[in-house]
């Protein structure tokens, strides 16, 4: 029976510790580059940063939109305050993958990623699709989570992307617990995913166990990744932003859905894995072959209901 052939890459997440409401975007990008030159320095080639990295999680706010664009988001990608990143990433050879928050020049919201290539060209970009929380104000709640305020859904679909001879899939945060975003990327043979989230310790709308909060996050990337094939890395932006705590646990799973590499801190830290690509190769082959065992005619509703309903006649 042929066994694949090892495919090397350098996988690297860069886990981010608070980035509080009075930071300044330019020491933000140079916690970044010290993490991509670290991340470097140990063997990786790809480097994957949060949501939403260059600033406070700013969903937990309630505040004016428009003050909301002028304090949070970005109108251009690379721009000059960010433009040290892009540099570092083609100086060392390192690519990245970066969230942040994207106003378009027609006025329009998105919570973006971007992928960089080793040379520190854009090669992929990904605009939410599954923004979670609510657009209105909660005053009695202890903080908000209004991404269905500030950001529209993106509009650009769940896509796979080369980069630098790999398939990389694009998702952030919420898409992460949703089955369908990585079966939409692995049907584009994404060998790997990379995603970033910024993920409140604290569930405002019931009293959910905050062990739970690290649970379902690592439950849902370990099946991802053994039920897709792939390998996924997972960053978080994480400890206690101005006083709003959000889990760490950012991790690299790979395909057989086992962690290799783990956080231990709420603070910048960098986990690296030797991934090999053709690990998923196996799945592919045997029990995940799309081909000879999918049976999408069965899978009709999941295309044509969004809500549950009533049991099929
Ligand atoms: N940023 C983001 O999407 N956070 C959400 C919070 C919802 S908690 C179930 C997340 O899925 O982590």
């Amino acid at each position: 029976m042929p066994v694949a052939t090892r495919r090397r890459l350098g996988v690297a997440v860069a886990q981010m510790g608070p980035v509080h409401a009075a930071d300044r975007r330019e020491a933000v990008v140079e916690r970044l580059v010290a993490m991509l030159a670290t991340a470097q320095a140990r063997g990786a080639a790809l480097v994957v940063f949060p949501e939403l990295a260059l600033t406070t999680f700013f969903p937990r706010h309630w505040m004016d939109e428009r003050e909301a664009e002028a304090r949070y988001f970005e109108t251009a990608m690379p721009n000059p305050v960010v433009r040290p990143l892009f540099d570092a990433a083609r100086r060392l050879g390192v690519g990245f993958h970066l969230g942040y928050a994207e106003l378009t020049p027609e006025g329009r919201r998105y919570n973006t990623a971007i992928l960089v290539d080793r040379g520190g060209a854009i090669v992929g970009k990904y605009r939410k699709i599954h923004l979670p929380g609510h657009a209105d104000h909660k005053p009695d709640a202890p903080f908000q989570h209004l991404e269905k305020k500030y950001f529209e859904v993106g509009d650009l679909g769940f896509r796979v992307f080369g980069a630098d001879g790999t398939r990389v899939g694009l998702c952030i945060c919420n898409d992460r617990r949703w089955p369908e975003t990585f079966r939409v990327l692995a049907l584009q043979s994404a060998e790997l995913t990379v995603l970033g989230y910024n993920t409140p310790s604290h569930n405002i709308h019931w009293n959910e166990p905050v062990h739970l909060r690290m649970s379902t996050h690592l439950i849902s990337l370990q099946a991802a990744a053994y039920q897709n094939a792939m390998w996924i890395a997972a960053a978080a932006k994480c400890g206690a932003e101005d006083g709003f705590p959000m889990i760490g646990g950012s991790v690299i799973v790979a395909p057989t859905g086992e962690i290799v590499a783990r956080t231990t801190s709420e603070e910048d830290e960098v986990i690296v894995a030797d991934a090999d690509l053709a690990l998923g190769e196996n799945f592919r082959r045997h029990v995940f072959d799309f081909a000879r065992h999918r049976r999408p005619e069965h899978y009709r509703l999941i295309v044509e209901r969004t809500g549950a309903g009533d049991p099929l006649p």
